[in-house]
This record gives C-alpha cells, sequence and structure tokens, in this order.
C-alpha cells in the first residue's frame, strides 16, 4: 500500500489553515494539524477523517518554542516524513499609529509572526522529505508587500515572512528542498475578530461593500503551488481580491 504524503499545517483551527486542510485532505495528504484550540482542531480533524483522511492533531502555541521541540518531537514514527510544511499560523493585533501602539500587541504579533513561523521550521526541518518532493509554504501577505497606514508592526511582521522565505528558499535550494509564500490581501476569516479582540461589528466591517478573498481561495493556491512538477520552484504569489488593487484600497459599494 502508498502511503499518503504527508502535510503539516499551522493555525489549522480556522480560517486559511482550515480551507488548506480541506483541500490537502481532498488532494490525498495524511494531515498533522496544530494550534492552540483543541476543540476545533479536534472537530476539524473528526471531519476529515469521516472523508477518509489520516489526521494527527499536536496541540501548542508557535510562540513557545520548548512546546514546538516536545510536539515535533511527539510524532509517531509513522508520522515524521512530512512533504509539506504549511507556516500559516499568525495574527494582527490592533490597528494604530505607532504613538498609539500596544507593546503587547508588538510583541505578540512579531513572537507569532516572526520567531513562531523560525521556531516551527527549525523543529520539522529536519522531517521534510529531501528527495526534491519538500516544500515550506509560508503565509505572507500583501501586508508584507506594501506597509499601509496604522499597521507598521504587523506589515513589519509580514515584511520579516517575506525576507525568510526568500533567505530559507537559498539555504535550502541545494537538497532541494522547495520554499515559496502566498501573500493575500484581505480574505474574511476570523483575522480582523482577532485583530479587533471580539469586536464583531468592527471585524464585519473590514469586509462591507465589496467582494472579499474567502480561505478557499488561498487553499487553491497552496495546492497549485506544491502540485507542481518538482523542477517548479513558486517563490510567490500575491493574491487580491479584484476590489482591492493595493493593500491601502479597497474599492466599496456605497462607499
Ligand atoms: P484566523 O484568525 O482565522 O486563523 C489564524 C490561525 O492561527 C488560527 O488557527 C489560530 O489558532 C492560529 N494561531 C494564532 N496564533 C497562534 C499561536 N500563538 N500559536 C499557534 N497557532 C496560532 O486568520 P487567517 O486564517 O486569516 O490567518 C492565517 C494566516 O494568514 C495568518 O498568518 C495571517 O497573518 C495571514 N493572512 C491573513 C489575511 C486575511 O485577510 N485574513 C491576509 C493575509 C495574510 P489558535 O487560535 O487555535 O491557536
Ligand atoms: C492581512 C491583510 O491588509 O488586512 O495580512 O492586513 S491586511
Amino acid at each position: 500500500m502508498t502511503q499518503a504524503p504527508i502535510a503539516m499545517i499551522t493555525g489549522a483551527s480556522s480560517g486559511i489553515g482550515e480551507a488548506t486542510a480541506r483541500a490537502l485532505a481532498d488532494a490525498g495528504y495524511a494531515l498533522i494539524l496544530t494550534a492552540r484550540r483543541s476543540d476545533k482542531l479536534e472537530a476539524l480533524a473528526e471531519k476529515l477523517r469521516a472523508i477518509g483522511a489520516s489526521v494527527h492533531t499536536l496541540v501548542f502555541d508557535v510562540r513557545d518554542e520548548a512546546a514546538v521541540e516536545a510536539a515535533v518531537t511527539s510524532l509517531p514514527e509513522s508520522w515524521r516524513s512530512i512533504r509539506v510544511l504549511v507556516n500559516n499560523a499568525g495574527l494582527a493585533l490592533g490597528l494604530s499609529p505607532i504613538d498609539k501602539g500596544n507593546p503587547d500587541h508588538w510583541e505578540t504579533m512579531l513572537d507569532t509572526n516572526v520567531k513562531g513561523l523560525l521556531h516551527v521550521t527549525r523543529f520539522v526541518l529536519p522531517l521534510i522529505n529531501k528527495d526534491g518532493s519538500g516544500h515550506i509554504v509560508n503565509i505572507g501577505s500583501i501586508a508584507g508587500k506594501q506597509v499601509y497606514a496604522n499597521g507598521a508592526v504587523y506589515c513589519a511582521s509580514k515584511y520579516a515572512v517575506d525576507a525568510l522565505t526568500q533567505g530559507i528558499r537559498i539555504d535550502l535550494a541545494h537538497i532541494p528542498i522547495r520554499v515559496g509564500s502566498v501573500c493575500p490581501g484581505a480574505v474574511e476569516t476570523e483575522f480582523s475578530l482577532v485583530r479587533f479582540e471580539g469586536n464583531a461589528e468592527k471585524a464585519a466591517s473590514v469586509y462591507q461593500g465589496f467582494e472579499n478573498l474567502v480561505a478557499a481561495d488561498i487553499a487553491d493556491a497552496i495546492c497549485w503551488m506544491i502540485s507542481r512538477p518538482k523542477h517548479v520552484n513558486i517563490n510567490d504569489i500575491v493574491i487580491m481580491p479584484t476590489a482591492q488593487p493595493n493593500a491601502s484600497t479597497i474599492l466599496r459599494k456605497n462607499a
């Protein structure tokens, strides 16, 4: 029996990570799903098992280096050969000018989006396939290409993801492990609810008056990126709503 290729997705408990888990299950991958909220992760795992996917869940905070190491070390032998790592866990907190920013928010964003990605990559790298099929996909953002007002620290964290993607790409080319990023504009997920700390009205207003991206659009791009032949490395995909030409401009109806 041929074993299904394994993909590990961080931040699989909602949004883009969850949609990617569904898409990769449909594409025949076995899945290692990670996040902090074990109830959400288990509910998704059960749904995917019901459609025939093999799923292993790991509950950890990407900011906690020791917890990341312990979780990866805990993987059973049959889960220790990973074809695709999707570094997706991330968040924004707040939307404020720098002189009014909250340093706790800054620390959480940088620790999650930058150091968390590094911790996961460092401990998972030894398990990634070295036969040319191995792949790392980092979820960046249009905010990592263009800075927008009141988002300096979130943007800085995503510029760092862009730099790390380019650097890791160079460093792993000799193995080879393929490395690329998918950088979306506005996708309706829990992202804005988290950014505005549970203010549902404020979060909903982000997506009003235009057709935003949905998480499945990003999952689709990830599936395409990782299904290219071994000699093709897609370095970067920037994917935007048609109504959002750049990081700072959204064409809203009735606005
Ligand atoms: P969601 O809030 O829906 O999902 C974020 C995921 O990250 C959740 O599964 C959450 O799980 C996980 N996560 C957050 N912090 C941690 C942590 N410290 N440790 C472990 N897991 C964590 O948002 P999205 O799906 O939109 O976000 C996914 C990625 O896409 C992020 O990197 C985001 O920056 C990026 N992005 C989003 C865009 C958008 O418009 N939505 C646009 C461009 C990029 P849990 O809380 O259970 O730990
Ligand atoms: C999320 C995109 O522009 O809402 O990375 O910050 S944006």
